[in-house]
């Protein structure tokens, strides 16, 4: 596959369980057996010493307010940002495991403000397409480990897919709900199309911010 001048950033968002992990590692080895130059990221990024407190927090182990966790979830997006930036410039695409988005929707889904919640993401990289892995929670409960961590809660899922519906409703130039109910031979098929298409459309596209 011809390599374009720049990667495109795809990221993948949905509730817990919905796949997001699975799909965005097969979708990466996807992209390499085609030849194109991809990497495989991941938000929470537990690596750093603030993703080291987010893993804490999100296993129950640490206490903090709801301003201060979703501060230090976007603190660990820009940790990164520099790396993502040269990535995409140097023509690598990167499949991202969550982003900004799962910021805001499990920050307003425990009650803060929407637009509180998106300022500190202004400024990260834009994505080219973010897709939606979307299920009825009853059934992404059903899956494997589901209630292990701290948001793993139908209530609380349902308001963040309810967060989710909105942005999805109102970015519907980048955003793509896919179904995530298929198995995940299907789930991959659709997103590989749909990826490959973006990946076409961003090498000659300026790189934007959020
Ligand atoms: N969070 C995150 C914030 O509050 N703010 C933020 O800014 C960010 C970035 C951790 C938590 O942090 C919150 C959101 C989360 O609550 P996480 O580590 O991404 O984020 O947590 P999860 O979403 O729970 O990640 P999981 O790995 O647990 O779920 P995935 O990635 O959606 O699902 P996956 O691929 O691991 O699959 C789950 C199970 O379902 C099966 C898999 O085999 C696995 O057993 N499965 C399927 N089964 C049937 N059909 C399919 N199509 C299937 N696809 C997968």
């Amino acid at each position: 596959m011809q390599l374009g001048k720049r990667g495109a950033l795809i990221v993948l968002e949905g509730c817990d369980r919905s796949g997001k992990s699975s799909q965005s590692r097969l979708l990466f080895e996807f992209l390499c057996n085609r030849g194109v130059q991809a990497k495989h990221l991941v938000f929470p990024n537990r690596s750093s010493e603030i993703g080291g407190t987010i893993n804490a927090y999100l296993k129950n182990t640490r206490e903090l307010n709801d301003q201060v966790i979703h501060l230090l979830f976007t603190a660990n997006r820009w940790e990164f940002k520099k790396e993502i930036e040269d990535l995409l410039n140097a023509g690598t695409t990167l499949v991202v495991d969550r982003y900004s988005y799962s910021g805001v929707a499990y920050s307003v889904a425990k009650g803060l403000d929407f637009d509180w919640c998106m300022a500190p993401e202004k400024g990260l990289i834009r994505p080219d397409a973010v897709f939606y892995l979307k299920a009825p929670i009853e059934q992404l409960m059903q899956r494997g480990e589901f209630g292990e961590e701290r948001y793993e809660k139908k209530d609380f899922q349902l308001k963040v897919a309810s967060v989710f519906d909105r942005i999805c409703e109102n970015q519907q130039h980048i955003w793509h709900k896919i179904d995530a109910t298929q198995t995940q031979a299907l789930v991959l098929e659709d997103l590989s199309t749909k990826v490959l298409e973006v990946i076409e459309q961003a090498k000659d596209k300026p790189m934007k911010v959020l």
